[in-house]
Order: structure tokens, then sequence, then C-alpha cells
């Protein structure tokens, strides 16, 4: 007998997301929880974004956790973590293409003085800024998973000099690898331009802090798309006001909302996007759900399984 669906997210479109799952799987009840998680003992399947701590230790039966997301920490990090329970993610080709466009969007904007030029127009200057040949440009990946695989192979294809860098050594045509490590300073200091696209794990945590930082070219720009806690803030701050790094691109921070008053907001070398590079697609992600539950059901595991251990 196949008990409801819990879905929680304080962002998304809760009817939307009830629409669309309930087409993947007619006749699934789907409960749209709100803070108070009591009374959800029945749940067999939990979808989730950013669920409150304890939440989901109040759903004993669940047979699969769906993170809202393709990150999962907004969910392991909860020491009440039923990690027993499968625990699948996004992976999504709306969501791959989404992230690809804003990683071409920002460093496009970047190579082509986007915020000088937006600094220019404020002030009423006119004045040329020349750019390089895409083909000077090193673009570094860190991550290369679904979204830095894709996000990579775009880049290439417009003639930057593209690394990337993950913790196994990987092939992607047109990218030099670099893996673990022992790769990792290598791999940084040869970047104009370095994209996190990584998993936020105990590993990863604060991953970009000064010392990584200063092993980037000076005059480096950062993109952090993966999750606020791979970086380091005052060490960002203080490689922005040293002029180390030129600029920073933020998506994600280790508070969100990003908090009224933090330096990001005001600082004239932060671009900051409120944690938009991509999103998931109810309609798509549904369907992938609807079938992960046909074959939970079956015996079978869920697509897109987590490695809880590992951490992503
Ligand atoms: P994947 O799990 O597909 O890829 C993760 C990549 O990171 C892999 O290449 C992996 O290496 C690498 N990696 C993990 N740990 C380490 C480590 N310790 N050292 C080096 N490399 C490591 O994830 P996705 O590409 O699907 O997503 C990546 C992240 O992007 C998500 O976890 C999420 O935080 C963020 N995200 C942000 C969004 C936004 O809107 N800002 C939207 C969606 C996702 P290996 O290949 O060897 O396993
Ligand atoms: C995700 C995200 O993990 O939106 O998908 O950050």
């Amino acid at each position: 007998m196949r008990g409801p669906l819990v879905f929680f997210s304080k962002i998304d479109r809760a009817d939307a997301w009830v629409e669309r799952l309930t087409r993947a799987s007619p006749g699934l009840e789907v409960i749209v929880a709100g803070h108070d998680f009591s009374g959800l003992e029945r749940a067999h399947y939990a979808l989730l974004w950013k669920p409150p701590r304890g939440a989901l230790a109040a759903m004993p039966q669940l047979k699969c956790i769906f993170s809202l997301g393709a990150g999962v920490d907004h969910l392991i990090d909860d020491p009440e973590f039923p990690r027993h329970v499968p625990l699948a993610r996004v992976v999504d080709p709306r969501l791959t293409s989404g992230m690809r466009d804003y990683v071409l969007w920002q460093v496009l904007n970047l190579h082509r003085r986007g915020p000088e030029l937006a600094a220019q127009q404020r002030n009423g200057v006119w004045r040329e800024l020349f750019y390089r040949p895409n083909e000077d440009v090193r673009v570094g990946v860190m991550g290369l998973g679904e979204l830095g695989r894709a996000s990579a192979r775009a880049l290439a294809a417009l003639g930057f000099q593209v690394s990337g860098w993950s913790r196994s050594a990987k092939t992607v045509e047109g990218v030099r690898v670099y893996a673990g490590e022992a790769e990792r300073d290598e791999f940084l200091s040869g970047v104009d331009v370095l994209v996190c696209l990584l998993p936020l794990t105990a590993e990863t945590r604060g991953i970009l802090d000064a010392r990584a930082l200063a092993l980037l070219p000076k005059g480096a720009c950062l993109i952090n798309a993966g999750r606020g806690g791979h970086v380091v803030e005052e060490a960002v701050l203080a490689a922005l006001d040293s002029g180390a790094i030129a600029h920073a691109v933020l998506d994600v921070f280790a508070e969100e909302p990003l908090p009224q008053g933090h330096r990001f907001w005001a600082h004239p070398r932060v671009t900051v996007t409120p944690h938009v590079a991509s999103l998931t697609d109810p309609e798509t992600t549904a369907r992938t759900i609807g079938l992960s539950i046909s074959r939970i059901e079956a015996g079978l595991p869920p697509l897109h399984p987590v490695d809880v251990t590992r951490g992503y």
C-alpha cells in the first residue's frame, strides 16, 4: 500500500508541485507540510527543500526522501537525518541547461567587462574598454558533475581555455582535467575565472579560503554557484579589497536570504544573485519522482540516488 508524499518548501509554489506530482503519479496523496511536521507519521515519501531541523525524524515510515534540488546538504546536515532511508536528488536536463546558461552569462559578462561598463553608464562615462580574445582566457570549473561538465563543455565551445577539477579523474572533451587534493593547487594557479560548482560536503566546506584564493593569478574573478559554505566570506572580501580578486559573482550564501547590511550587497566588485543560477522545474522533476516512486514500489532503488556517506 503506497502511503502519502509530504511536500515542503518555503519558496516553491506548492499548488504547482501538487498538480504535477499527482499528474505524474495518479492516485498519489500529496500533503503540503507547514512548519509543523507532527501528524505526518503515515508518510512514505518526502520531497523537501530546506525543511526545519528534526522534520525527517517525524516521518518514521519513509521509503525515500527526495531533495527538491541537486544539492542535498540542506537535508543531510540535519543530525536527525535518517541515514538508512534512500535519498534521491534532482538530475534534470532543464536544471543542467539553466546552470550552463548562468555560467556562460556570468563568464561572458566578466570577460566583456560588464560590471565596469555598468559603472561607467551610471557615471555617464563614455570610454572604450578593451577585452582579450576568448582563447586567451582561462576558465576553471570546480566540480565536474552534472552541472560542471555541461558548463565546462559550453565554455570550451566558446573558445575559452577550460580546465576542471573533481575528486576522481575524468575525461571531458576540450577540457584540461585535474583531480584530487594533489592537483588542486596547480588547477587554481592557472585560472583567470574560477567557477565553483561543487556540492557542499565535509571535504569541500570552506574550500575557497584565503590560501586557495591566494593561489589564483592576481586579478582573477570568482563565480560561486555551488553553496555559500564553499567560500570563507571574510577571505573573499579581503581578496576583493586588496585587488587580488577583481570581481566575485555570488549566487549562494552561508545565510540565505543574504542579510540586509551584509558587505556583499553594496560592494562595488560583487554581483549578488539570489540563488537563481538554476531552478528545479516542477514538470520534468515530478515526472522523474513519479518514475522513482514506481521503481521503489517494485523493490528497485530510486533514480539519481545519493551516496549519503560521501555527502553528494
Ligand atoms: P554532482 O554530484 O553531479 O557533481 C559533483 C562534482 O563535484 C563531481 O565532479 C565530484 O567529483 C566533485 N566533488 C565532490 N567532492 C569533491 C571533492 N572533495 N574534491 C573535488 N571534487 C569534488 O553535482 P551537480 O553537478 O549536480 O551539482 C553540484 C552542486 O551545484 C550541487 O550540490 C549544489 O550545491 C549546486 N547547485 C546550485 C544551484 C544554484 O542555483 N546555485 C542549482 C543546482 C545545484 P567526482 O566526479 O569525482 O565525484
Ligand atoms: C539545488 C539548488 O541544489 O537549487 O538544486 O541549489
